[in-house]
């Protein structure tokens, strides 16, 4: 089985990209685009930035600072670019990975240690920066990497390479070696995927070792506090997610790790609570994670506001990384809804339509438009409301291609029972005798057709996921049609190849209203159809009409219509409202305060777009919230 998380144990067991294979569709296209578009696009750029050329410095020891590119961080993108291109082998495709393993590898001192940024005649010792220095952050990547090429059942020159950085972790920071920890988690999940893969105990218990050392003030009290590196409070006693986000769950992710192949019930369930927390009060309705830009991180419960939200695109993959091995964990539908509602509306947001260009920050509302980007060169984070295409910290694009070429690894799983589906993606799914074609236009239709290819004759149970957001379905199996309710609908018999069953989604559009306590929102709603949130692009409307003054009448209805604009099949809205009064008198006078304006609104309608398209058709303004008409300003 090929897929980047194989528990040993758990409630769930996923079925690899090898049994689940994306054909088409939202997904199967969007994973296409990645291997012919994103994988070329950023092993261009590591190429152009030098941060490839790093490695070939550092195999001829020619390396010093002055003629170093890149962040500190730098080396990681080189591996997670690896690591897509290691499962889109795997899945059947093909990318230059063998030269970028050979460069990689031949950078590797004798001992294992490799790193560009650190202990080369003239640059800082090896380790000399733990709190900033991403060294142990970079061998987590380069690991997961060395796993995935492993899985797809090759040892070459980058598994070496990850095993023999990993034996030199266990022998630097082992219970004799340095007591230290990295100011970046990473390298927690990726050890124990090694274990996993490998079979050798130390690297789970250098995991475990590394995870329990985190919030013993181990590191530096920074400017952030250490609760940036969240090594404020041990990760058992933690509350909720806090601090840098991606941190915060590629740890929680590490900690379900460590947790299921250690049997420790207490750890998991310690995570699952910081998980509810969080889920309830500190993400946004995209699935986003992360409000604050000081510090990459979480806010406060209810501090969600929705143009500084910070919502990194690594935060969300690091999310969909945490949902599924609770789900794997657990069986619990709710983590596959929130990986769903975040792979719709923030990973697919991330990325351009034609795959060459990417956010770094995922806002709810975006006041200013800002420049055209050229494309030619990368841009600091928040340039513009364009995507880029790259940037001086491009740890999004390489994060977003290795979870589009491995998607096909969290879709479905097993258990002793039968087939679990968790998210609808048209392809097919394979398990021993067994076989399915999933055939659906989610999500902008609701239906998904299963049909059974082949079976053996024991019954088994086949159990599709029914979202939180559907509240009901309608189930149609050979025996006739029922209503579901969000969970799993289980449909348990003697299967027959041939036999179909449908559900149907209800995907009609739906307003959506936000806890009064997110203060920075209230008074306002959104729009969501099936699992995707809908946003006012500029783009859409006249000059005229004010994206932050308009307010939208929630009795009208809402109505559908096509936008092939932004590609086949793609469904636009249209809500009524008006163009935007400005509310007080003195507004326009230079002071945004005073009474209320008693100039009637010009009404006119909104139209609404998938927010995972918005900002495809050149700089825009747009807003996800729309502020609501009061009862007696309806007309
Ligand atoms: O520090 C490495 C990566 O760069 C982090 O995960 C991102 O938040 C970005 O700051
Ligand atoms: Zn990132």
């Amino acid at each position: 089985m090929i897929g980047p998380v194989l528990p040993s144990a758990g409630a769930l067991r996923p079925l690899g990209l090898d049994q689940v294979r994306l054909a088409g569709g939202f997904w199967g296209e969007r994973q296409e685009r990645n291997a012919r578009a994103t994988i070329p696009h950023a092993r261009h750029w590591l190429e152009e930035t030098g941060w490839l050329g790093n490695f070939r410095l550092a195999a001829t020891d020619d390396l010093a600072p002055h003629r170093r590119r890149g962040r500190e961080f730098s080396d990681s993108e080189v591996y997670k670019l690896a690591e897509a291109m290691a499962w889109e082998v795997a899945r059947g495709g093909s990318a230059p990975l063998d030269e970028l393993s050979t460069v990689v590898a031949a950078a590797q001192e004798p001992g294992g240690y490799l790193n560009t940024m650190f202990g080369r005649p003239g640059q800082r010792p090896r380790y000399s920066d733990l709190t900033w220095g991403h060294e142990l952050y970079c061998y987590g990547h380069l690991i997961q990497a060395g796993v995935a090429r492993l899985r797809g059942g090759v040892r070459d020159a980058l598994t070496n390479a990850a095993i023999r950085a990993a034996d030199h972790v266990c022998v630097e920071f082992g219970p004799t070696g340095r007591q230290a920890l990295c100011g970046h988690p990473e390298i927690e999940m990726a050890l124990v995927e090694l274990y996993r893969a490998t079979g050798t105990a130390r690297y789970l218990d250098q995991a475990r070792l590394f995870l329990d050392r985190r919030g013993q003030a181990t590191l530096p009290d920074i400017e952030l506090g250490r609760a940036y590196f969240q090594d404020d409070v041990p990760v058992r006693e933690r509350t909720a997610f806090a601090g840098h986000a991606v941190r915060a769950l590629y740890l929680a992710c590490g900690a379900v790790d460590v947790a299921v192949e250690t049997g420790d019930d207490k750890l998991l369930a310690a995570v699952v609570r910081q998980w509810e927390r969080t889920v309830a009060t500190r993400t946004y309705l995209t699935g986003g994670m992360g409000s604050r830009h000081e510090g990459e991180a979480f806010g406060e419960d209810f501090e969600l506001p929705p143009d500084r939200a910070y919502v990194e695109t690594c935060a969300a993959v690091a999310s969909v990384m945490l949902c599924w091995r609770l789900l794997l964990a657990t069986g619990e539908a709710r983590f596959a809804d929130l990986a769903e509602r975040t792979l719709y509306n923030v990973v697919a947001a991330s990325t351009s339509l034609d795959g060459r260009a990417f956010f770094y920050t995922n806002p709810l509302q975006q006041r200013g438009s800002g420049p055209l980007l050229d494309r030619s060169r990368p841009w600091p984070r928040a340039a513009s409301s364009e995507r880029a295409p790259w940037r001086d910290v491009s740890c999004c694009p390489t994060n977003v291609a290795r979870t589009l070429a491995s998607l096909g690894g969290y879709i479905a799983t097993v258990d002793g029972g039968g087939i679990q589906l968790h998210q609808y993606a048209s392809g097919t799914v394979t398990d021993g005798d067994t076989a399915l074609t999933v055939a659906t236009g989610y999500p902008w239709s609701g239906g998904v057709r299963i049909r059974v290819d082949r079976t053996g004759d024991a019954p088994w149970r086949l159990s599709l996921r029914v979202p939180a957001w559907a509240g009901e379905a309608t189930l149609v199996t050979p025996e006739g049609a029922r209503r579901v309710g969000p969970g799993y609908a289980v449909v348990s018999r003697a299967w027959r190849a041939g036999d179909q069953i449908r559900l149907k989604l209800p995907v009609a559009p739906r307003w959506t209203e936000p806890d009064p306590r997110i203060d920075a929102v209230r008074g306002c709603a959104a729009v969501e159809r099936g699992p995707l949130v809908y946003c006012a692009e500029s783009v859409d409307h006249d000059p005229a009409v004010a994206l932050d003054a308009v307010d939208v009448d929630r009795s009208a209805p809402v109505t559908e219509r096509p936008l092939p604009a932004l590609g086949r099949d793609v469904v636009a809205l249209t809500v009524a409202g008006d163009r935007g009064a400005l509310p007080v008198a003195a507004a326009g006078a230079g002071w945004p305060y005073g009474t209320p304006s008693t100039v009637e609104p010009e009404p006119g309608d909104l139209t609404l777009v998938p927010y995972h398209l918005w900002a495809n058709r050149g700089p825009a303004t747009m807003r996800v919230w729309l502020p609501v008409m009061s009862t007696q300003d309806r007309r």
